[in-house]
């Protein structure tokens, strides 16, 4: 049994607690759990335990793996085909897909599932009347919704920049992209040989709505046979519990640099991602999730000013709690970048969307220890993953 699980979707080389040292006792108790679970609920979920390894995103040795956030969203418009595939060309091991749920329950790709600053939708007269405003996570938000749309309807919009002051080169691909589903995100990750990285987006809300999101997305990997790397993210702690009991498929709970996860906040809960991040609070995470994914500012704070401040102790005390460590976002823009990586001239027009000195950013970060890093620019993380002999430790 213990061998089974080794060999199947786990990505042996990029969790601590199966290649580190810090043993996989712990990990193994939950998946054995959910895989003997699994067996006995029969149904989907019971398919993936004799998965065979696929051998793309473990060659990196002990490097950090390079997610391509919302593909490569640096260079094409984001959570399209064109961005995945741009990112898969780049030396990704994983692509995100972030995941909302259309009115007829098929999970598609995009950031929010407020559509207005990533599609047409608004230039679309039949479509007028749906626009609305909702309440998500506590927030009012006015546009149009996934949710609002058959997963027909959505496919007659085509995807555009949502940050085209930052990235004004990706609006030559604006209205040439259709919106995604997650099933195309899988089928064309299991082409190339890359992982897939998915996220649930405000699951409280979503079930809220009666269009919950976990059902869907294990039963989706399940039909379509997807057999490579996979974890699933979310910012929201209930429904990582709740999947926890239904699959072994990898775990992350995703911490912000403030705040807390939404479903405790509905609950009445004090939970904060502050208190997640202490070693208790890691610990409590390792009950349920892989790994945490976390802010950059978790690992290394900034000042005021900007400046990187002194590494807090995340990495060691997740990794003592057998948890893998990813970080978010990396981006190549000087505005984007901590101050201590910044370049040029900041009176140049061009200074806030000009490359900084990112890769030596990576470097830094990989050299404190972390596991996966997600990057807006996959080809950059690549890169400085790539050069040969300058990392030295840091922590
Ligand atoms: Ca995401
Ligand atoms: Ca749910």
């Amino acid at each position: 049994m213990r061998n089974l699980l080794c060999v199947g979707a786990w990505p042996q080389k990029h969790l601590i607690f199966t290649c580190g040292p810090y043993g996989p006792a712990m990990t193994f108790t939950r998946s054995l759990m959910a895989g003997a679970l699994a067996v006995l609920v029969g149904g989907t979920v019971a398919g993936v335990l004799l998965r065979p390894e696929t051998a793309a995103a473990d060659r990196r040795g002990n490097d950090p793996i390079v997610i391509g956030h919302r593909g490569a969203s640096a260079l094409r418009p984001e959570h399209t085909v064109l961005s995945y595939e741009a990112a898969i060309a780049l030396g990704a091991d994983y692509i995100e897909p972030d995941l909302v749920s259309t009115k007829d329950r098929v999970l598609v790709a995009r950031h929010e599932n407020e559509i207005s600053g990533t599609t047409d939708v608004a230039a679309h007269p039949e479509f007028a009347d749906r626009r609305a405003t909702k309440t998500i996570d506590g927030l009012k938000v006015t546009g149009w919704f996934t949710e609002d749309f058959t997963y027909g309807e959505l496919r007659t919009l085509r995807a555009k920049e949502r940050i085209p002051d930052l990235r004004p080169g990706n609006t030559a691909f604006d209205g040439l992209a259709l919106i995604p589903t997650f099933e195309e995100v899988l089928r064309l990750a299991e082409r190339h040989g890359v992982g897939v990285y998915p996220e649930t987006k405000h699951p409280t809300y979503f079930d809220s709505i009666g269009l919950s999101l976990e059902e869907p997305l294990l039963d989706t990997v399940a039909r379509t046979g997807y057999d490579g790397k996979i974890f699933i993210q979310s910012f929201e702690t209930a429904n990582l519990r709740e999947l926890a009991e239904k699959t072994r498929l990898p775990l992350i709970q995703l911490i912000s640099a403030t705040g807390a996860p939404y479903d405790r906040v509905a609950a009445g809960d004090p939970l904060t991602y502050d208190g997640m991040v202490t070693a208790d609070g890691l610990r409590e995470v390792s009950r349920y999730a892989d790994g945490v994914g976390v802010d950059t500012r978790r690992i290394v704070p900034a000042g005021p000013d900007g400046r990187l401040l002194a590494p807090t102790n995340l990495i060691r005390d997740a990794h003592r709690s057998r948890l893998a460590v990813h970080t978010w976002t990396i981006r190549d823009e000087n505005s984007q970048l901590p101050a201590d990586y910044r370049l040029g001239d900041p009176a140049a027009a061009a200074y806030p969307r000009a490359t900084g000195d990112v890769t030596t950013w990576i470097t830094r970060l990989a050299s404190l220890g972390v596991d996966g890093l997600f990057a807006d620019n996959p080809g950059t993380a690549r890169a400085a993953l790539s050069r040969p002999g300058d990392r030295g430790q840091d922590d």
